[in-house]
């Protein structure tokens, strides 16, 4: 009872906005930040509900990432660190859609019985709050706060400003037990980094490598990083866009760059050779790219595909390492299962050479959840969106027996190629993000292997050549109207209009073309792939006339 007039009382001071529909997306919800108050207050309340339903410390990070500095943001982290369940979506839907305080009221109450919520007021829930750099961040975190509040027992700890990935990594390490503030986050990069190096074969630090340039997309990203990079070890980073001069992600950042594939403001021609990297606003996103000398900001982009293969081909060198028999006698080698997953953006020139290096790759349709719940099936699953958002996640079945493998000189001989392999594998594990997408840490597991390979951004870039690619969007009234199968590579409604894409698609030698409703906008996209740029973009406006 009591409960309920709190609830009551402090849901009627956040309205919702008259007539606006919103639905948790593949990255939470998403709008203009003026009228995200009274949703940011709901999602308080259920990352509370949450956090006393699973017993566990919950995250609610406040963002829009490469959107609109006026956008804001709004989704749960859930105990393994990884996104909401999305059995949960539905209920959030609701609850940000309630009319008033009665109806939210009832809903809760309802979702309360139906899930088994504990709910006297005698257990506590712990939820952790961060928010990128937007302006609107830190308002809407007071009300993300006054919903937690609202539910009594739950705890609301504002950890500031954060990237999106660094509040997962939070989430995940206290509920394993382990400390979790900014610095714990930094230290474990940073030692897990300087193990890589330290394991570098000899002969390879050719290149005490040249520095890196990288965007910050004016966001919270770079401001990270300039506090990192004091007590980083082994990498000569220059960071610009770094948040003071600039607007957030107008024309710099991951997003941006992958894109439009033109150089972000604040690189030049000068760059021209230089090996340079994109964050997008919440830093979840990482791609590379070098500034293409006298070619009107035209680059080369290294995107997620690429990392993806950069970290498959290490990932293979230290498990064909670990499986050389060294006695040639007893094979005490663990059969751990590899697999590499994609989505239909994935250019299909990777997908080609992921193949033919043996490796099994598998896709989902496009958001984060599906990628990191397919990936977590093998024992390491590594995950790539084209846009550069992905990691690698290792099993623990895996990760205990290569603790052996490092540690037991009776299974390897101290020193060995085997033991470097398992530690190197190890340091791997603490340094890539287990929760999320990360790209400060996938930036350090770039650099360390390039470093170990003693690549060039060349040598990286030139693995395989993406087929020429184009997107386009179409605006239209019900994106749902189209709905696709098989990982968004076919349209099973509206019927004919698969077959239409068929058949333009078939007038284009390597060509390739699938379309989707957008999960963050209205809009249908469009992506067309063919052996030159002009049959790419043909391909990809014939098509779009197809759905307009
Ligand atoms: C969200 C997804 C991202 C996906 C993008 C596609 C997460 C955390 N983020 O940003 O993975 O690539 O949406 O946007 O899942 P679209 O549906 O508008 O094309
Ligand atoms: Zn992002």
């Amino acid at each position: 009872e009591k409960q309920r007039s709190i609830l009551l009382d402090s849901s009627s001071r956040f309205p919702p906005p008259p007539g606006v529909k919103l639905s948790y997306g593949t990255s939470g919800f998403r709008a203009d930040a003026s009228i995200l108050q009274s949703t940011v207050f709901r999602v308080g309340i259920l990352a509370a509900l949450r956090s006393l339903k699973t017993q566990s410390v919950i995250g609610l990070m406040i963002t829009a990432s490469h959107n609109d500095v006026s956008d804001n943001g709004v989704k749960i982290a859930d105990p393994s660190g990884g996104m909401l369940s999305q059995a949960w979506e539905p209920f959030a839907d609701a609850l940000a859609n309630a009319p008033d305080s009665l109806h939210l009221v009832q809903l809760v109450d309802d979702f309360v019985r139906k899930e088994n919520i504990p709910f006297e007021g005698l257990e506590s829930a712990e939820i952790l709050l961060g928010r990128d750099t937007r302006p609107s961040g830190e308002s809407l975190l007071e009300a993300a706060k006054k919903g937690i509040n609202s539910i009594v027992g739950a705890v609301a700890v504002d950890m500031g400003v954060l990237t999106t990935p660094q509040l997962h990594w939070m989430v995940r390490a206290r509920n394993k037990g382990m400390k979790a503030t900014e610095l714990d986050y930094f230290d474990q990069l940073s030692s897990s980094f300087s193990k890589l190096i330290d394991l570098i074969p000899h002969g390879n630090i050719v290149n005490t490598m040249d520095k890196l340039i990288v965007d910050g997309a004016n966001g919270v990203g770079g401001e990270k990083l300039v506090v990192f990079k004091k007590v980083l070890q082994f990498l000569d980073l220059e960071i610009r866009n770094s948040g003071k001069e600039g607007v957030l992600n107008e024309e710099v950042g991951a997003d941006y760059v992958q894109k439009e594939k033109v150089v972000p403001r604040g690189f030049a021609p000068a760059d021209a050779g230089m090996r340079c990297a994109s964050l997008d606003g919440d830093a979840d996103r990482l791609v590379y790219f070098s500034v293409i000398p006298n070619a009107d900001n035209r680059i080369c982009l290294i995107d997620g595909d690429k990392i993806l293969s950069l970290f498959a081909l290490f990932i293979m060198e230290q498990l064909s390492i670990l499986n050389q028999n060294e006695c040639g006698g007893e094979n005490n080698s663990y059969p751990a299962t590899l697999g590499v997953v994609q989505t239909a953006y994935a250019n299909g020139a990777s997908t080609d050479y992921l193949k033919h290096l043996g490796l099994e790759v598998v896709f989902t349709p496009t958001g984060v959840k599906y990628l990191h719940e397919k990936a977590a099936e093998y024992d390491i699953g590594i995950y790539f969106e084209a846009n550069g958002h992905g990691t690698i996640l290792l099993s623990e079945g895996l990760l205990h027996w290569l603790d052996g493998r490092s540690s037991k000189p009776s299974l390897t001989s101290k020193g060995s190629e085997q033991q470097k392999a398992a530690l190197r594998l190890l340091a791997v594990s603490k340094l890539i993000n287990q929760a999320v997408g990360d790209a400060l840490s996938g930036l350090l597991l770039v650099e360390a292997i390039l470093q170990h390979m003693g690549w060039s951004i060349h040598r990286w870039s030139e693995l395989y050549h993406d087929l020429p690619s184009r997107q386009l969007k179409v605006k239209v009234v019900d994106r749902s109207a189209v709905v696709t199968e098989n990982a968004e590579t076919v349209v099973v409604r509206p019927l004919g209009i698969q077959e239409a894409i068929n058949a333009e698609t078939a007038k284009y030698p390597q060509g390739r073309c699938f379309i989707r409703p957008s999960g963050t906008e209205d809009v249908v996209r469009v992506y067309a792939e063919a052996s030159t740029e002009e049959a790419a973009v043909n391909l990809a406006n014939s098509v779009a006339r197809l759905v307009d």
